[in-house]
């Protein structure tokens, strides 16, 4: 029986688990919520231990027959198709990912699907151009030998991604994956579970064959996510989400010795010196501190800036801050979403809260803004700034994951890089100047997976992307997600 704790007289999408090409009954209910409205907008079926056998069985069979041994050019073609079919049924996708997370439908529609849809097509693409590797070489009795290397599926990949980008962050997993011949076993965030759903009905109707592509909801400890990290049957692990959960997950993998690729928290610096272009600076830095409400991996919650321009900086962050006008993902003018869920809201009011304990000034926000209507029930914030904490603060140091960024004042480039890696995280940076040599000098000198100058969450789907030090290990992108999703072989053959 599933517990009615909010919107009474919605409908209820049954959001069911798909397994061995399709949707099973079973399993037991819970509610998926939108974080606009607080109603309760779907339901999914948590997979038990059985179901879990059952999709890593399938995707054994499936990676063992048809589409393992499936020709490249067919896979290809098939993975194209289901880019093709997102875009077809974008509007389906765009109103589930918006019903599960409440974000803007602007953002949506402009990021997160279409995303979603260039993961398939660009992995598709890319496998087709990658080289084998070849050595030749002298052999003792003065003969020789070729070297050559080749890719073969890994088997069963296990697939857990979060809440914050629910489409884009599991099919950049999912697309090179696929692309390598593995079947995978995904298990969305129990928070974003529809659009992962509604994938697995485009797998079908493009032909992908049952056991490829399996969707088993659920949680994490004691749940569908522990089981997928225990299973003796899967062979990788691909994981985003909270470095500490990262942590667990190590632990419940090294019994079977998974191969493991993580992606995980961050406490992202941006270092903008007296020479950028001003309103480049600040428009890019304000939309990453606040896009997607500041629920993505790379926002900076740490911006320093030279002296010089530092309080017309604030200023002009603050006003940008302001400007952003809360609501439903549909009303207009909306640019600001809420957060994920009320427990989430906690976490970041309780930060909010801290900073001032701490001893911040605070510029803007710090609180919960005054909606009205069906938005009442949300879990919204306001966007908020702070300056004036030491860098030892738990404010500065801690992820927050919410539209908040603190700002501080330096002297010298020197100390500016000693600032932005004074952290145990090493996700993503960004380093506005006009300066070229600079651009390139402080660029390399930031300890993190990506380094951006002059903007923010410019991506070209072939380049590396991971985190250093607590971020995560491992990269993704390109040639690094075709290397983790491969197991190769060398033949060395003696002429
Ligand atoms: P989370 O770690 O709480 O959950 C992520 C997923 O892991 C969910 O599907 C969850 O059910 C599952 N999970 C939780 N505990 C588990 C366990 N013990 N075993 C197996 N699975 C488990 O993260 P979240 O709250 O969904 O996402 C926010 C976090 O993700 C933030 O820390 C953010 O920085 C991080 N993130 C990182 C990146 C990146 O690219 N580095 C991208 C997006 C989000
Ligand atoms: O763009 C990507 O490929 C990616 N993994 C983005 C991650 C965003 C984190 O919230």
């Amino acid at each position: 029986m599933v517990s009615a704790k909010g919107g009474a007289g919605t409908q209820r999408r049954p959001l069911r688990n798909f397994i061995d090409g399709e949707f099973v009954d079973g399993g037991l209910p819970f509610e998926i919520r939108n974080p606009a409205t607080g109603a309760v907008h779907a339901v999914a079926y948590e997979a038990d231990a059985t179901m879990i056998d059952s999709a890593v069985a399938a995707g054994r069979r499936c990676v063992d027959g048809e589409w393992g041994q499936m020709p490249l050019v067919r896979r290809r073609a098939l993975l194209a198709q289901v880019a093709a079919r997102i875009e077809e049924r974008f509007d389906e996708f765009l109103e589930a990912e918006i019903a599960d997370t409440g974000k803007p439908r602007s953002m949506a529609a402009h990021l997160d699907i279409p995303r979603g849809a260039a993961n398939f097509r660009i992995f598709a693409d890319f496998i087709a151009s990658l080289p084998d590797e070849a050595f030749e070489m002298d052999t003792p009795d003065g003969g020789r030998a070729i070297n050559y290397s080749v890719r073969k599926p890994l088997g069963v990949v296990g697939v857990i991604s979060p809440w914050n980008l629910p489409l884009l962050l599991m099919t950049w997993k999912v697309a090179p994956a696929m692309a390598c011949g593995n079947a995978v076993v995904v298990k969305p965030s129990e928070e974003t579970p529809s659009t992962t759903t509604l994938l697995a009905e485009v797998m079908n109707e493009v032909g992908i064959p049952a056991g490829a592509f399996n969707v088993v909801h659920g949680f994490g400890p004691g749940s569908a996510g522990e089981m997928i990290t225990s299973h003796p049957g899967i062979r990788a692990i691909t994981f985003t989400g909270e470095t500490r959960t990262g942590a667990a997950i190590m632990r419940s993998a090294a019994a079977t010795t998974k191969a493991l690729s993580f992606e995980l928290g961050g406490k992202n610096p941006a270092i903008v010196f007296a020479d950028a272009d001003f309103d480049a600076a600040v428009a890019g830095l304000a939309r990453a501190a606040f896009l997607n409400t500041g629920q993505v991996c790379l926002a900076p919650e740490r911006i320093y800036v030279e002296r010089p321009i530092f309080d017309r900086f604030v200023a002009a962050m603050k006003e940008k801050a302001e400007a952003l006008r809360p609501g439903l993902p549909d009303a207009d003018g909306t640019d600001l979403g809420p957060l994920i869920s009320e427990e989430h809201r906690q976490k970041v009011l309780e930060y909010y809260r801290l900073a001032i304990e701490e001893g911040a000034t605070l510029v803007t926000g710090g609180g919960v803004p005054a909606l009205e209507g069906l938005a009442a029930g949300g879990y919204f914030v306001e966007p908020t700034i702070w300056t004036g904490l030491p860098q030892n603060a738990r404010v500065t140091r801690e992820e927050i994951f919410g539209p908040c960024c603190h700002i501080a004042p330096f002297d010298s480039e020197e100390e500016a890089i000693g600032l932005a890696n004074d952290t145990d995280y090493g996700l993503a940076s960004s380093v506005w100047t006009r300066d070229l040599s600079r651009a390139h000098r402080v660029g390399r000198a930031m300890n993190v997976g990506i380094s951006w100058v002059n903007s923010w969450f410019l991506r070209d789907l072939r380049t590396a992307f991971g985190g250093a030090k607590q971020s995560g290990f491992g990269r993704e992108g390109g040639a690094h997600s075709i290397a983790f999703y491969s197991e190769i072989t060398n033949i060395c053959i003696k002429v």
